[in-house]
């Protein structure tokens, strides 16, 4: 009798979804699944970590909007992928993380890798399934994408005991299943209440986030914004929903960006909040003119609401939402109302723009030596000047220096670790941006400290001949933290803080990549030229200024998450 295995029907779900890379470290638990993989359409990415392989996926969901697909083995490989999950979690990235685990029949006997693992992954994820019986592999796998890319996206978990994925079905008893919902809710009833509360405001503001980018409104953001003359800021995966160098884009929204935001939030009378979650990034709320009416617009219910009180709540995909907006806009004829009605908001803006941006030029222009951090983001920025460069970002100070400073172009072409702030993204962020972008140029911006997490991560980049560029900003040590230890008690403890000189672009040059060693601001740009153009994985070693301290690490000290 023909039979198939639960391996096989595992293998089988990822091809018939089109999955193009799986991102795995291998292991026995799920060999019974790469044994279907090999030679298929899907390509196995083996990595070094598998905190490494989850962030591919990440990066992975993130820019194309998928779900990024990771596989890891029973226990310690579980574990170790939960970083990865968690951040996914709060990035609302979707994602399926596969996992073998002990068979059910050995359960509770102390055998291999053995932990109960769907307890410890069920608050990080939108779901955590466990597939008992081989029949029901398809339905499982079913449940696993559709959860993870439906509504608010997010990553899912999938359970695999050994003993399930070899087991034998006959075919005919194995249900195919497979549905894409692509439909989600909309609320466009509110379009009119939106478009009366913005002709009664004079200083409206929009902030655009990753709501926009994953409901794909990139063209409705743009002719809601023309239409209506409102200045628009963007966040985590809306930067670049509108490009900063449109004329009503006031670039991102992060108040320590170097810009009118801090301004605009003071003064504000109405903030129009698309697919943006009111985090740590806006002070919770506060950062807002207290008077200012909210408009709150998520596809998530419980989202509207949380940490400040919002005027009109709105359940609804953006796209749709903007696209009933704009309609309202045209029908009534209110665009020249409403952009010269704005004018003046928009250029006490420009104003504060300007003003903002001076402050920082004497960093961004800095001769000193060591470098300082800002000059070599604005090297890195000028540099990375084609539409479609991706300048990915990891550290604490450094990515806040990079982030001040990055001109975004387009939506999904610049990545961080978001508000989940774990480090170590930027080597796997960076290699899944050019495994899905082969043609064009990617660049990591990366803390001393942060590199050092995955530094394997240039292995998987030579082997996979991923031509990525690292710019290590080497500040001899874990700088946000020494900064904001010294601005708590004066000083910092070096232990925990200094790590001291380390080569590491000769021990990329030992893995067989190119390494360059950056010691005066005037050799930053011929070294990205060189690395560049040798098209091979590099590492530039940037000896920075340990002396500048972002705003991030000031107000981490003084407002959030490292308030004394
Ligand atoms: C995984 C993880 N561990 C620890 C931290 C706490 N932390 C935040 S910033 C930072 C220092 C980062 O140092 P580095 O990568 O060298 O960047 P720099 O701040 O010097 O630019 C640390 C340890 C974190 N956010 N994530």
């Amino acid at each position: 009798m023909e039979t198939v295995t639960g391996g096989q029907l595992v293998a089988d779900g990822l091809t018939k979804r089109g999955v193009k890379y799986v991102f795995t470290l291998s292991g026995g638990h799920i060999t019974p699944i790469y044994q279907y993989l090999e030679n298929s359409h899907v390509t196995l990415f083996d990595t070094r970590h598998e905190q490494a392989a989850v962030f591919m996926a990440e990066a992975w969901g993130k820019l194309t909007r998928t779900p990024g697909v990771a596989m890891v083995t029973a226990g310690p490989g579980f574990t170790n992928s939960l970083t990865g999950i968690a951040s996914a979690f709060f990035s609302n990235t979707p994602l399926v993380l596969i996992a073998g685990c002990v068979g059910l029949d050995h359960r509770e006997k102390l055998d291999l890798q053995d932990m109960p693992q769907a307890p410890v992954i069920g608050p990080m994820v939108k779901k955590a399934l466990v597939c008992h019986k081989v029949e029901r592999v398809p339905e499982f796998m079913d449940i696993a994408f559709r959860t993870a890319s439906s509504g608010r996206p997010g990553p899912v978990y999938l359970e695999f005991p050994v003993d399930v994925l070899n087991a034998q079905a006959n075919p005919s008893s194995v249900k195919e299943m497979k549905t894409d919902v692509t439909s989600h809710p909309a609320d466009l009833a509110k379009a009119e209440q939106m478009i009366d509360m913005i002709q009664q405001a004079e200083k409206p503001i929009v902030i655009a986030g990753t709501g926009v980018w994953q409901s794909g409104a990139e063209k409705e953001l743009i002719e809601f914004i023309e239409n209506t003359g409102i200045p628009v800021y963007t966040s985590l995966s809306g930067r670049g929903t509108i490009p900063d160098t449109h004329p009503l884009c006031f670039e991102g929204a992060l108040a320590i960006r170097p810009g009118s935001g801090f301004s605009a939030y003071m003064q504000t009378d109405l903030v129009v909040l698309l697919g943006t979650r009111i985090c740590l990034y806006y002070m919770f709320g506060d950062i807002f003119n207290r008077q200012a009416k909210v408009i709150q617009v998520d596809i998530q219910p419980e989202e509207i609401g949380r940490n400040r009180t919002v005027d009109l709540p709105v359940v609804s995909d953006v796209g749709a939402l903007l696209r009933r907006c704009n309609t309202v806009v045209r029908e009534k004829k209110l665009n020249e109302m409403l952009t010269s009605r704005f004018a003046p908001w928009i250029s006490t803006l420009e104003t504060a723009h300007e003003q903002g941006k001076a402050m920082s030029v004497n960093d961004w222009k800095s001769d000193a030596v060591p470098i300082h951090p800002m000059r070599l983001a604005r090297e890195i920025n000028e540099f990375m000047n084609r539409e479609d460069d991706i300048v990915v970002t990891d550290g604490g100070d450094t990515a806040t220096w990079m982030g001040m400073t990055r001109t975004i172009r387009k939506p999904g072409h610049y990545l961080d670790y978001g508000i989940f702030g774990s480090l170590a993204v930027g080597i796997p962020y960076a290699n899944a941006a050019k495994l899905i972008y082969p043609e064009k140029r990617v660049c990591l911006i990366t803390g001393d400290g942060s590199v050092g997490f995955n530094f394997m991560e240039f292995e998987t980049a030579l082997r996979r001949k991923l031509p990525i560029v690292v710019v290590i900003c080497n500040d001899l040590g874990w700088g946000m933290i020494r900064h904001s230890q010294e601005i708590r008690m004066g000083h910092s403890v070096r232990e925990g803080t200094h790590i001291g000189r380390v080569d590491y672009h000769r021990m990329v040059e030992a893995l067989g990549g190119k390494g360059i060693l950056v010691e005066q601001p005037a050799e930053i740009r011929p070294a990205l030229e060189a690395a560049f153009a040798s098209g091979i994985t590099t590492c530039i070693n940037v000896m920075t200024d340990q002396a500048p301290i972002s705003p991030a690490s000031i107000a981490l000290a003084n407002v959030g998450a490292y308030m004394a």
